[in-house]
């Protein structure tokens, strides 16, 4: 089954959103399969948004990502990084939908809330980059006969 890499963002964090966010992914019928509360590190916060290193905002970005605890996750289920993307919304929140969590919970573009891999390629690095295989969970939940043929 399709896997994305998830971040909930030190905003997030912050702002007491946690559980709301998880509660809209559980919803969804996608599943959790490894889950923390961590600071990312300089060097890894680096690599995870390496994409963007020569861009103005990349120092800022770093800065933010790193300032204090985020959860990260990896989240499985049929089409979870374009569902998770979906569900995330634009990435600048005044941009973003309304029912989307960066449409219903930011306001400003570099404090967004939530990260979600944006292709195969990316899901697969930076869910090799957060965790390690023996921290993934391979599980059934009870609901999946009920989501999926
Ligand atoms: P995404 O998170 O929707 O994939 P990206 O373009 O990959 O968006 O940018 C990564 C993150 O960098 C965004 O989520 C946002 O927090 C931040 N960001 C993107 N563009 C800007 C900008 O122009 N100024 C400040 N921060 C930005
Ligand atoms: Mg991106």
């Amino acid at each position: 089954m399709e896997r994305t890499f998830v971040m909930i963002k030190p905003d997030g964090l912050q702002r007491g959103l946690v559980g709301r966010i998880i509660q809209r992914i559980e919803a969804k019928g996608l599943k959790i399969v490894a889950m923390k509360m961590r600071t990312i590190p300089t060097d890894v916060a680096e690599e995870h948004y390496v994409e963007h290193v020569e861009k103005p905002f990349f120092k800022d970005l770093v800065g933010f990502i790193t300032s204090g605890p985020s959860v990260p996750m990896v989240v499985e289920g049929k089409g979870a990084i374009f569902e998770v993307r979906k569900m995330n919304g634009a990435t600048n929140p005044t941009k973003a939908q309304p029912g989307t969590i960066r449409g219903d919970f930011g306001l400003d573009l570099g404090r967004n809330v939530i990260h979600g891999s944006d292709s195969p390629e990316s899901a697969a690095r930076e869910i090799a980059l957060h965790f390690d295989e023996s921290e993934l969970s391979i599980y059934t939940r009870i609901d999946e006969a009920w989501l999926y043929e």
